[in-house]
């Protein structure tokens, strides 16, 4: 349903898009256009929805008895097997980018930080939902401790698995990123995250579809842009399978 008008949002956008023009000098017609209708989707969804706008909460009862890990379901490394016997207690999360203090904290400092618990539906694009809980750090958080610019517009997440050679990464805008429900996560129905969904830190940006929740999250950066990153379509599925870069649910 909810797609639905995505797809009708994107089809008035092929028709109305002149925003563009500027980006399309920038980085040549496919990909400027692509980009600004990208971006238009998501300016006309935030017309009809407010910004604030909280993604629907569950109760514990209607969760998933079996929710499903799609993706990287680990991380085929020695050092991400060294992490995981250690219980992870070495693992870092580097927050930087443009920040004014960058930040080097590891999963117990996360747990001494503000939490946030949420029951919430994951939507993947194959078609596949599942209802789970998922405690975390507000990612609002981390950016105000490490002093995010307001110059930066996008915030890019690091992984640590890779598909080949190629890392799997992610990018939200700064809406998403300070909504009260992004958070990076560190539990999943009361159990510290499971190596198949992330361990140790998976984000939820829960008004998303399901490839933006990045997994096995080791950098979290302050951007002004995406598109000078790797494949420049501001996430792994956007650069390989031209999936959507706004992924609104
Ligand atoms: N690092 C990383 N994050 C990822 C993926 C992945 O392969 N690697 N897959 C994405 C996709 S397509 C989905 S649907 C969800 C699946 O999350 P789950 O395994 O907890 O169900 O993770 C997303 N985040
Ligand atoms: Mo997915």
């Amino acid at each position: 349903m909810m797609i639905g008008r995505r797809k009708l949002i994107a089809g008035l956008g092929a028709g109305l898009t002149l925003g563009g023009c500027q980006k399309i000098l920038e980085t040549g017609p496919v990909d400027g256009f692509a980009q600004s209708l990208d971006l238009f989707t998501r300016d006309a969804q935030r017309l009809v929805t407010s910004r604030d706008a909280l993604a629907r909460e569950y109760s514990a009862a209607e969760r998933s008895p079996d929710f499903r890990a799609n993706g990287s379901r680990t991380v085929d490394t020695p050092e991400y097997r060294r992490h995981l016997a250690q219980g992870f207690s070495g693992w870092r999360l580097a927050v930087g980018g443009m920040v004014a203090r960058p930040l080097s904290l590891s999963i117990a400092d996360l747990q001494h930080m503000p939490a946030r618990t949420q029951i919430t539906r994951h939507d993947c694009v194959e078609g596949w939902s599942a209802i789970g809980q998922w405690t975390g750090t507000p990612l609002s958080h981390l950016l105000k401790l490490a002093g995010v610019s307001d110059k930066a517009r996008y915030v890019l997440f690091r992984c640590a698995d890779r598909y080949g050679d190629t890392p799997y990464y992610e990018s939200v805008d700064m809406i998403e990123a300070l909504h009260p429900q992004t958070i990076m996560a560190w539990r999943m129905n009361g159990q510290p995250l499971p190596e198949r969904h992330g361990a140790p830190l998976r984000l939820r940006v829960e008004r998303q579809l399901g490839y933006k929740h990045a997994k096995y999250v080791t950098g979290i950066e302050a951007i002004a842009d995406y598109r000078d990153i790797a494949g420049g379509k501001g996430g792994f599925w956007e650069d390989r399978a031209g999936y959507q870069w706004w992924a609104g649910i």
